[in-house]
């Protein structure tokens, strides 16, 4: 299935053109053909191939288009290229499925329910599991579709702290890491796109904390687009138009790099591959980790339930004869599949087959592991191309060959392929920040999720305050209706819990009793300590912000709270809020800030601050004394109890 995979070459049958070196049609004619191909490139493409001929030295533009050609041909064998490209575009063209004669079935596979005894039993295996795990993010996309040119995850996951998602992605490795008391990698796929502004996130902020020794980088190039079926390259001020070939590179990319092998060989077991906006990605690992090793999976697909027409893959399994295949079937080739076998298109909500959320689990030891597969293949996934057309079959825009990260199970030869569907009731266990505001109301008109900036952060609060729920008499109140740059968008109380407060509800049953945070409230817990919550309620509006750094070990107990807050305000000028449509101001709110390792109580003391009372303000001071003050209380009855 699939088309030809281009392969790599190490040097160009081009290499000396225009420099001398004669062609011959003998020799050359692999070059030649090449080149006969891309005569169009040339203002008068005779003329150069006499060049060629003669060995005459070319200058000008048709040199800088030939030395384009050369690099590229060094990099990706072009012939290889331009084959597959051009079988592909004539099936395309000619609207040949390329899963013709696959029928396509449900698959079966685990569902998880959070909040259910069996999802806290896979967290667990998970939690034991995430020790043994390698990182794998691929952000080399740019957010075209979002509307943002910066990098996607420099994006706030959140406006109430404004932690983005690599700075959260990195803080819930550290999490794992402080767990297992293992040095966990992290490898970035970036493009040349995205390449620069990654790195100096990273240095600008010291990495969040990760050390260098623990960050690698692979870098994805462009491949040549094509404007036509005859896959014509396009000329981009006298170089070759690239576009990005799509996230399916990381397999090729990390296995030139050798990293899965140096994984294995330091006794990791698994890697988890996850995508640049998606703020619960790390969070729902450890369920679906769980699950993939209770069954010794050597792949596993972490799914959501699926939307109609929604921009998501679907999993299913496919039958040919004896032939079977549990596959991602893409969202634009989804339709056409179903429409050939069942005579009903993508029309079910919930679609029967499980939406694909492109976080991958795969296992690196084994024959059908990570590293014995990309030895056997190169890890060079199969092509597809994705023309847009006009009407009289021309392309609206240049095409290219692309491929993908979850069709990497088609390179196994056997082996245990599989998947997780997570389920939550509150919120889907999946929150993509991939539409403008514009392109987003459509996807609501139609109805789908928004899966905008504005939706994907009250999905956010919705998980949070979904997940502090594990705890006993939570209570966490309704939501705030909004319009948000044109989209409706219902904020929940805005809780933002760190990766160290709590992975898995587990920590939270432990850690929470009695919790209550009303509309328009915010919670804050952030940092490295643990805390524990007893009795605390956030009045309507308010604000609690909790801080802690490591070692400490930190008790609230009897605490309500009761300030101006934050407030949802018209955006400032940075992308970031004008994406979202609004800014979270912080007018007020109560902070217990704990900068030194050592265990706190805070305990009774009705802290509430309205402006007109003038009540006076609680210091820290005071705060602190009083702290210290309930911490002698217990130590001394302890002793004398
Ligand atoms: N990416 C790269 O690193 N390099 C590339 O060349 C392209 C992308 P998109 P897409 O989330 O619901 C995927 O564009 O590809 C990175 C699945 O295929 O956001 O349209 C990019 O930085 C689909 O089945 O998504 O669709 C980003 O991190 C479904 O899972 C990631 O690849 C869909 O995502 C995804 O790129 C989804």
């Amino acid at each position: 299935m699939g088309a030809g995979t281009s392969g790599l070459q190490s040097a160009s049958i081009l290499t000396g053109a225009g420099r001398g070196r004669a062609f011959d049609a003998a020799t050359d004619a692999a070059a030649l053909r090449l080149l006969e191909d891309q005569k169009h490139l040339f203002a008068d493409y005779t003329t150069v191939r006499q060049s060629l001929e003669n060995g005459t030295i070319i200058q000008g533009r048709d040199r800088t288009i030939l030395d384009a050609l050369v690099e590229l041909d060094a990099r990706l064998d072009l012939t290889a290229y331009t084959a597959t490209a051009k079988r592909l575009l004539k099936d395309a063209t000619n609207k040949v499925n390329p899963l013709e004669g696959w029928t396509p079935s449900v698959p079966q596979g685990e569902l998880l329910e959070a909040h259910s005894e069996q999802w806290r039993a896979m967290e667990r295996i998970g939690l034991r599991e995430v020790g043994a795990c390698a990182f794998v993010l691929v952000a080399g996309g740019l957010g075209e579709r979002l509307g943002y040119d910066g990098i996607k995850v420099s994006l706030p996951t959140e406006s109430t702290t404004g932690t983005c998602y690599l700075e959260l992605y990195i803080r819930t490795i550290l999490e794992f890491q402080r767990r297992s008391g293992n040095t966990l990698p992290l490898c970035l796929m970036l493009s040349q796109d995205t390449d620069g502004a990654t790195r100096k996130l990273l240095k600008d902020n010291n990495n969040f904390g990760m050390r260098a020794d623990q960050i690698s980088f692979i870098v994805q190039a462009g491949v040549p687009a094509l404007s036509n079926q005859e896959a014509h390259f396009v000329l981009d001020n006298n170089s070759i138009l690239c576009k990005p070939h799509g996230h399916g590179d990381v397999h090729s990319l990390l296995a030139q790099s050798g990293l899965p092998k140096k994984w294995l060989d330091r006794g990791l077991k698994r890697v988890f591959f996850f995508q640049d906006t998606n703020a619960f990605a790390l969070r729902t690992l450890l369920p679906a980790l769980g699950s993939a090793a209770a069954r010794s999976l050597d792949v596993c697909s972490t799914c959501v339930e699926r939307r109609a027409g929604e921009a998501m893959g679907a999993l299913c399994l496919l039958k040919k004869g004896t032939l079977s295949l549990l596959k991602n079937v893409e969202y634009n080739q989804l339709e056409p599949l179903l429409l050939s076998t069942t005579g009903k298109g993508d029309v079910e909500t919930p679609s029967p087959y499980p939406g694909n959320t492109n976080q991958l689990i795969i296992s690196l030891s084994g024959e059908h592991g990570y590293v014995s597969t990309l030895e056997r293949t190169g890890g060079n996934v199969p092509e597809f191309v994705n023309p847009k057309f006009n009407a009289n079959r021309t392309f609206k825009k240049p095409a290219r060959l692309e491929c993908m990260m979850q069709d990497y199970p088609q390179l196994l030869e056997g082996g245990s392929v599989g998947f997780v569907t997570l389920t939550r009731k509150a919120v889907r266990e999946y929150a993509p920040v991939k539409n403008s505001p514009e392109s987003a109301i459509d996807k609501v008109k139609s109805g789908l999720d928004a899966h905008s900036a504005s939706s994907g952060e009250a999905d956010f609060y919705a998980l949070h305050g979904d997940f502090l729920r594990c705890g006993r008499d939570v209570v966490i109140g309704g939501k705030e209706p909004g319009v948000y740059r044109g989209l409706s968008v219902e904020m929940p109380p805005r809780i933002v819990l760190s990766p160290s407060f709590a992975l898995i509800e587990d920590d939270i049953i432990r850690s929470v009793k009695g919790v209550t945070v009303k509309q328009g409230g915010t919670l804050v817990i952030e940092g490295e300590g643990s805390v524990e919550l007893e009795d605390v309620v956030v009045e309507e509006g308010s604000a609690l912000r909790i801080s802690t750094v490591k070692g400490v070990a930190l008790r609230v107990l009897g605490l309500t709270v009761k300030n101006d807050g934050y407030r949802v305000e018209a955006p400032g000028v940075t992308k970031a809020e004008v994406i979202r449509g609004f800014r979270i101001v912080r007018r007020d709110e109560t902070h217990l800030k704990f900068e030194e390792p050592g265990s706190y109580a805070v305990a009774p003391l009705d802290l509430s601050s309205d402006e007109e009372e003038e009540a006076p303000r609680v210091s820290p001071f005071i705060l602190g004394a009083a702290a210290v003050a309930v911490l002698a209380f217990f130590l001394l009855r302890r002793r004398t109890v």
